[in-house]
C-alpha cells in the first residue's frame, strides 16, 4: 500500500490564500460569485479555495452533471488546523473503548480481511452547503452549492465492529474522534456523539471512495459514512470510538451544526430561537450542474440541462424544470441510483427567445416534500440546511 507523506510536499506555497471573505463585516455575495483558484492541493484539481489551513475547498457547479463525484473534484472541509502530516497504513489502528466487553485496536488490514466488506453510494453534504444563498448573511463559511459530493464508499459496518467489541447493557451514546487537532489546547477536538439507536446497519467505516483509498483530505485512511445525514457527523481520519452511557455535551455537538427546533418560522439576526437541535438528516434538494450562471447559448440550439437531486433516502419522486420564472414546470428525466445517492437528471431545452433566461430546478420527494422558493427558505443564524429551488441565469444569443 502507498504511504501517505502528505503535507511535506504540499501546502507551503498556499499561505497567501486565506480568503478575505472570512473576515467580519463582509457584505452578502450571491452564490456562484467565487472562482476556482489557480493552485491545487495534492490529489485534487484546482477547486474554489476558502482557506488553506485548515483546507476548505468547494467543487465548482460544473462537477454536478454526474451522479458520482470524482475524488479529485470532491470538496474538503476541516475545522482544525493540525492535520497529521503522515499516516502509516501499516501501523494505523482504530481504538474502540468505553462501555464495551473487550477494548479493541483494529488495524486497517484486520478491517479489510476479517469483516464483511460492504459498499454504499451516498451523498456527503455539509450542513452549511449553499449558505451564501441566505440573505442577510448567516454565520460561517460562505459556501456556494459545491460543499457536497456523492461517492461509492466501501468499508465495514460499524455494527459489526461494535459487535466484536461487545456493548455493555448501559451503552447509550457513541463518540467518534478524528486524528486532527486544534492549534491551541482550549479548542475542543472534532468529536461527534450520536445515540446508538441512530446508528443502524447502513452506517459504515469506509476506507475506499470510488474504488480508491480515501484521498488524504477526505479522511484517509478511514472515515465514518452515515448515509442520509449531513456530513458533520461523518468523522474523518477516525482514531477512536468511545461508548458511554451519558451525553458528554461536547462543543461540536452542542454549539455547531444545530438549527432551531421550531421549523415553521425564520430566526432573524437579532432574534435567535431556543431550543435548538442537531441538523441530522438532509432535506430534499437539487443543484443544476449545466448550464452555469452567465453561460451564453445559441437561440434555437439544443441544450441539455443537467444536475443532481437527492434527499435523506426516502427517494425522489420528480425533478421539475421551469424556464418561465416558475409559471410552468416540466418533468426532467431521472437516472435512478441508490436511495442515498445523487439522482442525475437531464432535461432537453430549446431556447426560443433571446436574452436572459432563468432556469429553475425543483425536486419533490416520495413524502411529498418539495424545495421551497429561495425567499421561503427559513433563515437560521448558523446558515444550515439551505434547500431553496436552484436557479441559474443564462443568456440566449
Ligand atoms: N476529523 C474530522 N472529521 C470531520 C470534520 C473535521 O473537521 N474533522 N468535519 C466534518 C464536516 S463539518 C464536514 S462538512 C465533512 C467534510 O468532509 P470532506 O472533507 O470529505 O468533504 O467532514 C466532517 N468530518
Ligand atoms: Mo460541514
Amino acid at each position: 500500500m502507498k504511504r501517505r507523506d502528505f503535507f511535506k510536499s504540499s501546502l507551503v506555497a498556499s499561505a497567501a490564500l486565506m480568503g478575505s471573505s472570512l473576515s467580519a463585516g463582509v457584505t452578502h455575495q450571491p452564490i456562484d460569485s467565487r472562482k476556482v483558484s489557480k493552485m491545487a492541493f495534492p490529489e485534487k484539481k484546482p477547486l474554489i479555495t476558502y482557506s488553506d489551513r485548515p483546507p476548505l475547498l468547494e467543487s465548482p457547479r460544473s462537477t454536478f452533471t454526474q451522479a458520482l463525484t470524482p475524488n479529485d473534484e470532491f470538496f474538503v472541509r476541516w475545522h482544525l488546523p493540525e492535520i497529521p502530516t503522515y499516516i502509516d497504513p501499516d501501523k494505523y489502528t482504530i481504538h474502540i473503548n468505553g462501555l464495551v466487553d473487550k477494548e479493541l485496536h483494529i488495524s486497517l488490514n484486520d478491517l479489510k480481511t476479517n469483516f464483511e466488506q460492504v459498499e454504499v453510494d451516498a451523498v456527503l453534504q455539509c450542513g452549511g452547503n449553499s449558505r451564501s444563498a441566505f440573505n442577510p448573511i448567516a454565520g460561517g463559511i460562505q459556501w456556494g452549492s459545491g460543499a457536497m459530493g456523492c461517492a461509492r464508499w466501501k468499508g465495514v459496518r460499524l455494527s459489526d465492529i461494535l459487535a466484536r467489541a461487545g456493548l455493555k447493557k448501559e451503552a447509550k451514546f457513541i463518540g467518534f474522534n478524528g486524528e486532527d487537532k486544534a492549534a491551541y489546547y482550549e479548542t475542543p477536538n472534532f468529536v461527534r456523539e450520536m445515540e446508538l439507536h441512530e446508528l443502524d446497519d447502513h452506517v459504515i467505516l469506509a476506507y475506499e471512495m470510488n474504488g480508491e483509498d480515501l484521498p488524504y483530505l477526505n479522511g484517509y485512511p478511514l472515515r465514518l459514512v452515515i448515509p442520509g445525514y449531513y456530513s458533520d457527523s461523518w468523522v474523518k481520519m477516525i482514531s477512536n470510538i468511545t461508548v458511554t452511557d451519558k451525553y458528554r455535551s461536547l462543543f461540536f455537538m452542542d454549539v455547531a451544526y444545530r438549527v432551531p427546533d421550531n421549523e415553521t418560522e425564520s430566526e432573524t439576526p437579532e432574534n435567535r430561537f431556543k431550543p435548538t437541535k442537531p441538523i441530522t438528516t438532509m432535506n430534499v434538494k437539487s443543484v443544476i450542474g449545466y448550464p452555469e450562471n452567465g453561460d451564453k447559448v445559441y437561440h434555437n440550439s439544443h441544450l441539455v440541462i443537467r444536475g443532481v437531486a437527492w434527499d435523506d433516502g426516502h427517494g425522489i419522486k420528480a425533478v421539475k424544470i421551469s424556464t418561465d420564472e416558475g409559471k410552468t414546470w416540466e418533468d426532467a428525466l431521472i437516472k435512478k441510483a441508490g436511495r442515498y445517492a445523487f439522482q442525475a437528471f437531464r432535461f432537453a431545452y430549446k431556447p426560443t427567445k433571446y436574452g436572459k433566461v432563468k432556469i429553475m430546478a425543483k425536486t419533490i420527494d416520495n413524502l411529498g416534500n418539495e424545495q421551497p422558493l429561495a425567499k421561503n427558505v427559513l433563515w437560521n443564524h448558523g446558515g444550515y440546511k439551505y434547500n431553496g429551488i436552484d436557479e441559474v441565469t443564462i443568456e440566449v444569443i
